[in-house]
């Protein structure tokens, strides 16, 4: 791609840690930033906007509310304003770069997308499924309720955010990298045929192949592909700062490969990096390598 012919990027932070169970997460965007993530697509030759932050409520000043649906209320509020704000920049033609926060905020970006792509592919990088439900989950925190949510399952305020669903469908979503799922996340999964890369797939077959077949998934009569990238997702080892760290995860060099190779199709419409805990790392590595892999997804090459 030529210079001109770079859609230009709008970033919007969201500082929510209210769908997580440990505080830290509403400093990722900060990190993000810190870690020069505009430097980074400026060098690259794209226009860049900074939308600054979301408000988020603080947990400490509100009720958990429903213990298996925690800070439900202030999540379905934020929800909205991010679906509203993902929108707005896509009527204004540029590129949503959502940092979050937990990845409860998945919810919103997919709302606000899903009204300007109505057939949207989804790449689901997680060690997470984040398929559960008031019902299924373990926890009560809605980060691993988004996906369920954005294809229709859970709470009526999180599957109706923005007044529509649902926002995807099954067989349009690939999780890569999975390797911890709820009993009830299994299920759904069979059920709705949801296609699964964990990492016994990716290591059996190759980050490589994991991404041929992604892509043909997430483009066969789609009109758009979101990204949402948790970065827990990574090994532990070179992403320590995530709120649900999960050994044996993909490496440095299989998400590279994955993000380039997303480049090199050149189908992503949007995308979120997520769940980045500063508190939890040292010298904010797990930002840099957010960074080093936004870079790669938005066409960073070596040669
Ligand atoms: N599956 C567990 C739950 O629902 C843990 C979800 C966790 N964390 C995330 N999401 N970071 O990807 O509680
Ligand atoms: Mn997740
Ligand atoms: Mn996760
Ligand atoms: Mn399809």
């Amino acid at each position: 791609m030529t210079a001109q012919t770079k859609q230009p990027i709008s970033i919007v932070g969201v500082p929510m840690d209210l769908g997580a169970g440990r505080r830290g997460v509403d400093m990722g965007p900060s990190a993000i930033r810190y870690a020069s993530v505009k430097e980074k697509l400026t060098g690259l030759g794209y226009q860049v906007e900074d939308r600054g932050n979301l408000h988020v409520p603080t947990p400490e000043s509100h009720e958990e509310g429903d213990q298996q649906l925690k800070y439900l209320r202030e999540i379905t509020t934020v929800s909205e304003q991010l679906a509203q704000e993902v929108s707005t920049i896509k009527d204004n033609g540029r590129f949503p770069l959502v940092l979050g926060g937990d990845h409860s905020i998945a919810i919103g970006s997919i709302a606000g997308l899903a009204k300007h792509h109505r057939q949207m592919g989804v790449i689901w990088f997680d060690a997470h499924g984040d398929l559960n439900t008031a019902e299924t989950s373990p926890s009560g925190n809605i980060h691993g309720m988004s996906l369920a949510a954005s294809l229709g399952f859970g709470h009526p305020d999180l599957v109706q955010c923005a007044g529509y669903a649902p926002k995807i469908k099954p067989e349009n979503v690939v999780i890569i990298g999975a390797r911890e799922l709820d009993p009830g996340e299994k299920e759904l999964i069979r059920k709705q045929g949801i296609r699964v890369f964990t990492m016994h797939d990716v290591d059996r077959m190759g980050m490589g192949a994991v991404m041929e077949e992604t892509l043909n998934i997430v483009t066969n009569g789609t009109d758009g592909v979101h990204l949402s990238l948790d970065l827990d997702g990574l090994d532990p080892n070179d992403c320590p700062g995530v709120g649900t760290p999960v050994a044996g995860g993909l490496t440095y060099r299989e998400s590279h490969l994955a993000m380039e190779m997303l480049a090199e199709a050149n189908v992503l419409t949007s995308a979120e990096f997520v769940e980045v805990n500063p508190i939890l790392d040292s010298s904010n590595r797990t930002a840099k390598v957010a960074v080093a892999l936004i870079g790669s997804v938005f066409g960073e090459k070596v040669l």
